[in-house]
């Protein structure tokens, strides 16, 4: 049997968390599955790439240094191959059981990154979106939207950085307007969060938007 559901047609809600890189989706992301699991409902709180073995394991190619000419195809394939099986594996399953699925990225992040960023047809991502989800989308998406150049700054704040964080600014920059335009095209879906204030501030901003979802 094909293992990809058309629909969301449990009673869970599938909500991702995007955003450039030190932009507080992580932080964030813990916040809010308090406030979901406060009022009732299991959750998912996973990841990409990763939230499986299988993925872990892809993350750590994907994001290790040791392959620093790695081909932009082989990039895209890669965080495909990974979603396919969190799918299968983790997500799908947990929506049936109807838990709400809090992602931290998820395939915008590749419309994001792997397309803007790296210069990728969108039709060639969107045919692996048809093929690895199905009609399968987010309920909500967060976008956590801060300047490219702050949000770097607090990543690599942190100390050593990973193989995207040592890109050029200008490739941030094409991420973050692909999110911008991603959002004002799905508006619907999408809850931006202005991610450049202090954390308490964030936080209530992430309240008021999350009264409108629980
Ligand atoms: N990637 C891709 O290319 N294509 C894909 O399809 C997918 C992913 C799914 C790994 O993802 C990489 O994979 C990622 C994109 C690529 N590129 N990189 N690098 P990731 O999600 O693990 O990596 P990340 O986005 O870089 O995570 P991050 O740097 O941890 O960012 P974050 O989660 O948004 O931020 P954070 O960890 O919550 O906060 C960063 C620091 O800022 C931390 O010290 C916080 O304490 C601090 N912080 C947070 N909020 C605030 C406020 N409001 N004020 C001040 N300081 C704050």
């Amino acid at each position: 049997m094909n293992q990809i559901t058309d629909t969301n047609n449990g009673q869970g809600l599938f909500i991702t968390f995007e955003g450039v890189e030190g932009a507080g989706k992580t932080t964030n992301i813990e916040y809010i599955a308090e406030k979901i699991i406060a009022s009732g409902h299991e959750i998912l709180l996973t990841r990409e790439p990763g939230g499986t073995e299988l993925g872990e394991a892809i993350r750590e190619l994907l994001i290790s240094k040791e392959f620093p000419e790695m081909h932009h195809n082989t990039e895209l394939l890669l965080m495909f191959a990974a979603r396919a099986e969190h799918l299968q594996r983790k997500i799908i399953p947990a929506l049936e059981q109807g838990k709400w699925v809090l992602c931290d990225r998820f395939t915008d992040a590749t419309y994001a990154y792997q397309g803007a960023g790296r210069d990728i047809d969108q039709d060639n991502i969107q045919i692996l979106e048809n093929l690895v989800q199905g009609t399968l989308r987010p309920d909500y998406t967060f976008l956590f939207d801060i300047d490219a150049d702050i949000g770097l700054a607090r990543a690599r704040s942190r100390g050593e950085t990973d193989r995207f964080e040592q890109q050029h600014i200008d490739f941030f920059n094409r991420v973050r307007s692909a999110y911008l335009k991603m959002a004002d095209e799905n508006q619907k879906r999408y809850r931006i969060v202005n991610a450049q204030y202090d954390l308490q501030t964030v936080q209530t901003q992430i309240d008021k938007l999350l009264s409108q979802i629980l």
